[in-house]
């Protein structure tokens, strides 16, 4: 039986490992890849589109539910130097104080469970949303130079 489950679990991991291409990694149920260098938002986004293998769509990474957040954050926290801000996939420059996920447009809700606290708080000077190194969301002036969290879509 033992034998059995290990040849099981086995099987799922080259499975999983398998379910994203080269320079993605899967985490949850998301491929995403960690970029090294840090740049603008919209360059990062841009950039995550570039890498994105033939027949996927790339982007920065949204994260809509809980269990995906703590996820990622599990994974961030064990990185050496891990701990930085990321730029990810929102903005609120369409209508202030309401960030919404550019990939698919739904509103990101405010406050708990995402967001750090009185965070957003840069109005109209800061229109991008990052996964800070507090491991909850705040709002950063695009121009900022961050690592960034690409995502499949
Ligand atoms: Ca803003
Ligand atoms: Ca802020």
């Amino acid at each position: 039986m033992r034998l059995v489950l290990s040849l099981v679990a086995a099987l799922l991991a080259t499975a999983a490992a398998e379910d994203c291409p080269d320079n993605f990694i899967l985490i949850g149920f998301g491929c995403y890849s960690f970029p090294s260098f840090e740049t603008t938002w919209d360059d990062a986004n841009e950039y995550c589109k570039f890498m994105a293998p033939p027949g996927t769509i790339g982007g920065l990474a949204h994260i809509e539910d809980c269990t995906q957040h703590a996820n990622l954050w599990k994974h961030i926290e064990a990185q050496p130097d891990g701990k930085v801000n990321y730029w990810i996939g929102g903005k609120d420059e369409e209508e202030e104080g309401t960030f919404r996920w550019v990939s698919t447009g739904f509103e990101i809700p405010s406050e708990v469970p995402f967001w750090y606290p009185h965070q957003p708080d840069g109005w109209t000077s800061e229109n991008a949303l990052s996964l800070s190194k507090t491991g909850y969301f705040a709002d950063e002036s695009e121009s900022l130079l961050q690592k960034f969290i690409c995502q499949l879509l």
